[in-house]
């Protein structure tokens, strides 16, 4: 059963939330990949994007150490056939930006006045020589081996490599080569063209095993990771969730699989929560979801503890995070109904209805309830639909009144306005609910995409974009 509550709540002006305040950078135009990161040290998040030309333009905005706004900035020329960038913390204080190219990596450190990068390792990369354009692989650097300097995973030419940063921010020893995933050569020969492509799954780092690291890929048979073995890792992986393999099973039938790691028991290791899709195709297709979560024992383990069959195709999520604040993970996402009647009610209407749920963590063998404990409804209309970066007008990530449980955030755009509204999370178990009222913001101006995030400790954001602008509304 769903339960639907509807909660209301007085509030005397006189005890009204503070309203919002915002935080505005003026970008200037076209820009790319935006992030955050702090590069100067101060620990307040600095913004970077890529501006594209010949070379690309890293261009940084440096957040003012009084946190009230952005004004120094520079611009670093990114070096010719760089194809990806890393941001991480090699050389302190603050993070460093990596270039990384088919010879290695560079590094121009944080704190660096001029942005002129230096050789930091040389290795054959995974990259086309004499690559052009912006930079396609993003990445971070993590603390691998714990002794508080960044280590980086780059993509070796043949196998991924982890660079072990040191305390000098010079790399500690030659690159470890990891023994697996291997890469893959094929040729096919089309109209008398023949195509060599080189490659392997895509590594990541994820906390598979207790207090450490691993290397950690996905491919047809399951979720591989590799183990430790003394200051390395192992020479073969571990297939820790073996699928099966994922041939249809019917005539006209597409599957897709999404996996996300994330500690669902809190026993501090990342279990997998598998999202699969099933589209019957059509001239309308009909669509299910199921999402399969399979707890992490440290052994192969091919069945998950629990399905829970989602009424709708996923749209955002799952996120798992603590949102009531008693310790066990609690489950966010949203659905839209994938069926022949509702596609059809959105191609005549023009409207599509968005369900939100939210299942609150059991603590129990099962992690979470059949049925979600909480749900929202939002009806957007097809162009808000089809728009990715402003389709989820419900977030829930943080906790912005810092009483433990997360906030809800609504977020609403109207002739050419974009309404921002924090609903502070109220009671407990099924009595949860969002309060009506709460700290709100306004913002004038085309919005094309929002998020949330927070460039300052402890103080979470909204992050807004227009074609030329970065907005962040925060706490005052
Ligand atoms: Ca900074
Ligand atoms: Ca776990
Ligand atoms: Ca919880
Ligand atoms: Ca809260």
């Amino acid at each position: 059963m769903i339960r639907w509550l509807v909660v209301w709540v007085f509030v005397s002006p006189l005890t009204c939330a503070q309203e919002l305040v915002s935080v505005e950078v003026d970008v200037g135009g076209p820009h790319a990949d935006l992030t955050e990161a702090d590069l100067d040290g101060d620990g307040k998040d600095d913004l970077l994007f890529l501006i594209e030309g010949t070379p690309p333009v890293l261009d940084i905005r440096y957040q003012d150490h009084d946190g009230k706004g952005f004004g120094r900035r520079a611009q670093w020329q990114v070096p010719a056939g760089t194809a990806g960038i890393m941001v991480a913390e090699v050389v302190s204080p603050g993070q460093d930006v990596l270039y990384l190219s088919a010879s290695g990596a560079s590094i121009v450190e944080g704190t660096s006045e001029d942005g002129e990068a230096r050789p930091w390792i040389a290795a054959e990369l995974l990259f086309p020589p004499g690559y052009r354009g912006l930079p396609k692989h993003w990445g971070w650097g993590r603390d691998i081996d714990g002794d508080g300097h960044d280590d980086v995973l780059l993509p070796g030419i043949d196998r991924d490599l982890i660079v072990f940063g040191g305390p000098d921010g010079k790399p500690k020893k030659t690159p470890t080569v990891l023994a697996h995933p291997r890469s893959r050569t094929t040729a096919d020969r089309t109209q008398g063209l023949l195509r060599v492509r080189r490659g392997r799954p895509r590594t990541e780092l994820a906390r598979m095993a207790k207090g450490v690291l691993l290397p950690t890929w996905l491919d047809r048979s399951g979720l591989h990771v590799l183990p430790r073995q003394g200051d390395g890792f192992a020479d073969a992986p571990i297939n820790l969730f073996p699928l099966e393999d994922d041939a249809p099973s019917g005539l006209g039938l597409l599957r897709r699989v999404d996996v996300d790691l994330n500690d669902l028991d809190g026993d501090g290791l990342a279990d997998l929560c598998l999202t699969r899709t099933e589209a019957r195709v059509g001239t309308i297709p009909e669509r299910r979801t199921d999402l399969l979560l399979f707890k992490n024992t440290g052994q192969p383990n091919p069945t998950p503890t629990q399905v829970i069959v989602l009424p709708g195709v996923l749209s955002s999520g799952p996120s798992l995070a603590d949102v009531d604040g008693d310790g066990h993970v609690d489950l966010f996402l949203s659905v839209f109904a994938g069926d022949v009647k509702s596609e059809i009610t959105r191609r005549l209407l023009g409207r599509v209805r968005l369900d939100y749920y939210l299942y609150l963590g059991t603590g129990d063998t099962q992690p979470f309830p059949r049925s979600p404990s909480h749900s929202l409804t939002d009806k957007v209309d097809t162009q808000t639909f089809e728009t990715w970066g402003i389709r989820h007008r419900r977030i829930l990530t943080d906790d912005w009144d810092g009483d433990g449980m997360l906030d809800l955030v609504q977020v609403h755009i109207d002739d050419g306005s974009c309404h921002v509204q924090v609903r502070h999370a109220v009671g407990s178990g099924p009595d949860l609910a969002f309060a009506d009222s709460g700290a709100s913001f306004s913002w004038k101006g085309e919005v094309i995409h929002y998020t949330t995030t927070a460039i300052q400790r402890g103080r979470p954001a909204v992050r807004l974009k227009t074609t030329t602008k970065v907005i962040y509304i925060m706490r005052p």
